[in-house]
């Protein structure tokens, strides 16, 4: 299904005068407007299209309805949310999961839903049906070079697939490490994997980045070779310029300062994006905003920033993913509600006002930059957003617009109750 423009019109009419008087008594006090709304307008996320399914855990999956059932169809789905929120312009594929079949179709069907592809991941933590080693004790880290060959290959062939769509970005997440003491040799684990990436960095394309994620824990449980931010970054570094360490808010330990950790990455030219959620406990995959807003704002806060300093484009000189898993929503409500907290706390940070902020600190007056911050903290930045959403034909409410048009009652009709997405 495709949600025609007009429908939205008809709902932003119904909402628009008390939309006005919110959005007027907001914009009052902000200096900067126009410039919040062109940034807020130019601001997207990319949606993976492992998110579009229903997420389970060990111990089970409870499907949803109406999932998507191919490529296609997850293309319509992320369709759907940018039509929604105007913000979603891109989707981020998983190979083998996502494997295009004709990436001249596939190519043309995500522009007719105005959409680009963000980076490919690629997928050495499972064995494929079709593969001769296995990835149990590892794959680019692997003591036997021949597994480390496979794992190469991979990544290089999930390079020429997103070449083909348009893809300028490799993910690489690895799941390798060991779960007990003494089972592996750290060095020589860093090194291999060190090896295996700089085979799969001269394969780059000239215009292309591989993006290194880290990860403390899970699937392995006592150590993970690109484990925080300092291996990934002696790692990036050590390939060269076009590697990237690539921050997921959920693969932290609990306390952990990320928008430190942001802050210096982004001075050392080395962030190379996020993977958005949320999470009480740690790699939770949670919905953006829902635990810990402030945290998300002070991220942003340090983007905004150090972005500024640099002289960076806020939308296109980072990635910007959701990566998240729904266990219990509809996929797509909770992606549209991840997308708007992103984009709150995104315009919260660009109401800080840096002058007095750097004011207070350079003259140690923590109480007055504490208010400076919690004052855009505690603005509600909801009808700015909803401004700039409508000013490019998006949904004032994007979810609420979701459910008045039914949708996914109108993909449960043309897909079915019991249909499964592929993947995690
Ligand atoms: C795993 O924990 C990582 O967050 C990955 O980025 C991601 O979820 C995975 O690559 C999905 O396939
Ligand atoms: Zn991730
Ligand atoms: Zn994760």
């Amino acid at each position: 299904m495709k949600i025609e423009n007009n429908r939205i019109d008809e709902l932003n009419h119904l909402e628009l005068k008390a939309h006005r008087r919110k959005f007027d008594f907001v914009a009052e006090d902000i200096a900067a407007l126009e410039d919040v709304m062109t940034k807020l307008a130019a601001f997207n996320v990319a949606i993976p299209s492992w998110a579009l399914g229903t997420g389970g855990t060990r111990f089970g999956r409870f499907s949803g309805t109406g999932e998507p059932r191919s490529l296609e169809e997850k293309i319509e789905d992320v369709g759907i949310i940018h039509a929604l929120n105007k913000s979603s312009n891109s989707i981020s594929l998983h190979i083998p999961w996502d494997i295009p079949g004709d990436a001249a179709n596939i190519k043309a069907l995500a522009s007719e839903h105005g959409l680009h592809f963000d980076a490919v991941n690629s997928n050495t933590f499972q064995d494929q049906k079709d593969q001769n080693l296995s990835y149990k004790f590892g794959s680019l880290h692997h003591v036997d070079k021949a597994v480390r060959k496979q794992a190469v290959e991979h990544n290089i062939e999930v390079i020429k697939y997103g070449d083909e769509l348009g893809s300028k970005a490799l993910s690489v997440w690895l799941a390798d490490g060991s779960n007990f003491p003494g089972q592996l040799n750290f060095r020589h684990a860093f090194e291999n994997t060190l090896e295996s990436l700089r085979e799969i960095y001269d394969a780059l394309p000239a215009d292309w980045k591989v993006w290194v994620e880290y990860k403390p824990y899970e699937p392995n449980f006592y150590s993970t070779t690109i484990g925080d931010w300092g291996q990934a970054y002696l790692l990036s570094t050590a390939l060269g310029p076009k590697a990237q360490t690539l921050v997921d808010l959920g693969h932290h330990l609990q306390g952990a300062n990320i928008e430190q950790i942001v802050s210096l990455l982004l001075m050392k030219d080395n962030l190379a994006g996020f993977h958005f959620n949320d999470s009480k406990y740690s790699d939770d995959d949670l919905t953006v905003g829902s635990i810990n807003p402030y945290q998300l704002f002070l991220i942003f806060n340090e983007l905004v920033e150090g972005m500024d300093s640099k002289g960076m484009d806020h939308a296109t000189s980072i990635g910007w993913m959701i990566d998240a898993s729904h266990n219990i929503k509809d996929p797509i409500e909770d992606l549209i509600q991840s997308v708007q907290a992103i984009k709150i706390a995104y315009s919260q940070a660009l109401l800080v006002d840096k002058q007095a902020l750097l004011t207070a600190q350079l003259n140690n007056d923590v109480v007055h930059a504490q208010e400076i911050l919690q004052h855009a903290y505690r603005t509600d930045v909801r009808p700015l957003i909803a401004e700039a959403s409508f000013r490019i034909g998006g949904a004032l409410d994007p979810l609420k617009a979701y459910r008045s048009l039914g949708v996914r009652e109108n993909l449960i009709r043309e897909r079915g109750s019991r249909s499964v997405a592929r993947g995690l």
